[in-house]
Order: C-alpha cells, then sequence, then structure tokens
C-alpha cells in the first residue's frame, strides 16, 4: 500500500542549502524527510536567526577572535612574550625556509608582487625574533605568535587557504620532548580538547612530532636545534608548535567542514548568515 505523505525529493543544490542551514550539532535524513524544500528552508532559516540573536544577548564575541585571546592569556601567563610579525614577507625569507626543497609547500605559496609574499607560516619571523631576543630575555626566551597565514590548498574539509595559526617556541634552556610535550598538554587540557601525539617528518624540519585529534592534524611540533638553524643566525636548542585555530575550533566544536570556524561572510560563529 501507497504511504499517505511521501518523502521529499531534493536537488543536489536544494540539499547543501538546508546542510548550510543546519546548526553545527544538527543532522538529517534526506531520505525520510516529508517536508517541503521551502518548509524546511524556512524553520531551520527561523532558528539560525534565533541562535545569532541569542549569541548577541549572550556575549557579542567571535569565536575566533576569543580563541586567539583565550591562547594569547594563557601563554602569556606561561611566561610567553606575544609578538606580531609581518604577514607580508620577502620570498627570500621562504627560501631560506628551505621550501625549496619541498616542492608541495613551494606551489602553494601566494606570492605578491616579484620579491613578496603572504606568509604561509610564522617561523620566519619567530626566527627573527629569538636571534634579536637572545641577549635582551632571561633565558629560556619563550615567546609566540598567533595570526593569518595562507597557503594555496586543494583538499577541502580540514584546509583552507587564509587560515590563522598560533606558534609557540622556547631557545635555550630545558629545550627537551618533555618539556614541548608536557607544554602541548597543559594547552589542549586548558582548551578542553582531546588528543593523541604520533611521530612524523616534513621537508622544512625532519622528524616532528604531530598532535592528531582523530584522524586530523592539530599541530605539528619540533625538538630542535636544526640545520637551517644558522642561516637564521640562530644557535641554541628550541622547541616549537605550530597549530590551526580553525582546526582547534572544528575540534572544539565537532562542525563538519573547517569553513565554520574560518575568516568568513557565510558563517558567523559556526552559523550560517546567508538567512
Ligand atoms: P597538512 O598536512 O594537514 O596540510 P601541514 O603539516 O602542512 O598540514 P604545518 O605546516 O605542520 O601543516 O602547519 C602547522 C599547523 O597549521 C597544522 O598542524 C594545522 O593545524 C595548521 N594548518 C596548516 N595548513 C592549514 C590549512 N591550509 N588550513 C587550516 N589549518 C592549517
Ligand atoms: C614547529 C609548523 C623554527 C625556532 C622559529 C619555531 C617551530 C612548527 C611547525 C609550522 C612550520 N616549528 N607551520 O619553529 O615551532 O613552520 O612548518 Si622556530
Ligand atoms: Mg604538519
Amino acid at each position: 500500500p501507497q504511504a499517505k505523505s511521501k518523502k521529499t525529493d531534493f536537488t543536489p543544490l536544494q540539499k547543501n542549502r538546508i546542510l548550510s542551514l543546519l546548526g553545527p550539532g544538527e543532522m538529517i535524513s534526506f531520505a525520510k524527510e516529508k517536508r517541503s524544500f521551502a518548509e524546511l528552508e524556512s524553520t531551520l532559516t527561523l532558528q539560525r536567526k534565533k541562535d545569532i540573536r541569542e549569541m548577541y544577548e549572550d556575549s557579542r564575541e567571535n569565536l575566533l577572535g576569543k580563541l586567539e585571546r583565550t591562547i594569547t592569556e594563557f601563554l602569556v601567563d606561561m611566561g610567553f612574550l606575544e609578538v606580531k610579525s609581518p604577514i607580508l614577507i620577502p620570498f627570500e625569507y621562504m627560501e631560506r625556509m628551505g621550501v625549496g626543497e619541498d616542492k608541495k609547500l613551494s606551489e602553494q605559496i601566494f606570492r605578491v608582487g616579484d620579491n613578496m609574499c603572504l606568509r604561509p607560516m610564522l617561523a620566519p619571523g619567530l626566527y627573527n625574533h629569538l636571534r634579536k631576543f637572545d641577549n635582551v630575555l632571561p633565558d629560556p626566551v619563550r615567546i609566540f605568535e598567533i595570526g593569518p597565514c595562507y597557503r594555496k590548498e586543494s583538499d577541502g574539509n580540514s584546509h583552507l587557504e587564509e587560515f590563522t595559526m598560533l606558534n609557540f617556541c622556547q631557545m635555550g634552556s630545558n629545550c627537551t620532548r618533555d618539556e614541548l610535550e608536557y607544554l602541548i598538554k597543559e594547552l589542549l587540557d586548558f582548551l578542553g580538547i582531546e588528543f593523541e601525539i604520533v611521530a612524523d617528518s616534513c621537508m622544512v624540519y625532519g622528524d616532528t612530532i604531530d598532535v592528531m585529534h582523530k584522524k586530523m592534524e592539530l599541530s605539528s611540533a619540533v625538538v630542535g636545534p636544526v640545520p637551517m638553524d644558522m642561516d637564521w643566525g640562530v644557535n641554541k636548542p628550541w622547541i616549537g608548535a605550530g597549530f590551526g585555530l580553525e582546526r582547534l575550533l572544528k575540534a572544539k566544536h565537532d562542525f563538519k567542514n573547517i569553513k565554520r570556524a574560518a575568516r568568513s561572510e557565510s558563517y558567523y560563529n559556526g552559523i550560517s548568515i546567508n538567512l
């Protein structure tokens, strides 16, 4: 016997529109859905407007901005100096980082004019600060930067072309693997994000310690020194770790796509604003 109300057939475009309107934790079964596209769209639109108004009443804080402030306060309390270095950097810096040898990363760089590029990582600025502060700050020198980085990417769910990196590092005494793992654990416990540490390697630094949340890399961390340090005038042991803030948000809020956590004109705090 024929069912009284038949399930709705959605076009691919309609499915994408509905999926974009779901709240971060929400799910839908298109196979069972009986409401029309128009009905469903207007219900979800109303809910999302309510969500945004609630955010306005409750805090008015942007998740990405808030995470930067939270991590900054945590690391400053731990004795790390907050630095802000240029985002537009000489392309020569990247050659000096050895990205020439890493074909993948060298093709991912956004070049600007003949000599400049958008930084794909924070390491050059941090190297320069470590060198300059070596004879200024007490041992061990502890610094960090949080800010935009740019890489041409093709893969979608955990990659953005414009993302926000945290890189903290320590130079001088006590630059051990244990100290590095301790700092990573303190930070991620403080943020309430579960993680697992695995061994990996990359062209730039050789062996790395990768910090994973399920299948997603949250961070690559390195125990120096490495041969490249000489080209940056750095001659002491160091440890450091680079984290993507949008990946931390994706893990924390269980976003299905990292776009919900990105600098965006489509989502605010993980909620669609195409309402
Ligand atoms: P992947 O292998 O996932 O492309 P990666 O190893 O090239 O990342 P790293 O150079 O180790 O990335 O950068 C440090 C951290 O910055 C990564 O662990 C990740 O959290 C973040 N990150 C790197 N690239 C991106 C990107 N395109 N979008 C969002 N976050 C990124
Ligand atoms: C680990 C990820 C070379 C002494 C200034 C600090 C680190 C971070 C690896 C990052 C990268 N390195 N995106 O270096 O902390 O550079 O590939 Si420093
Ligand atoms: Mg990595």
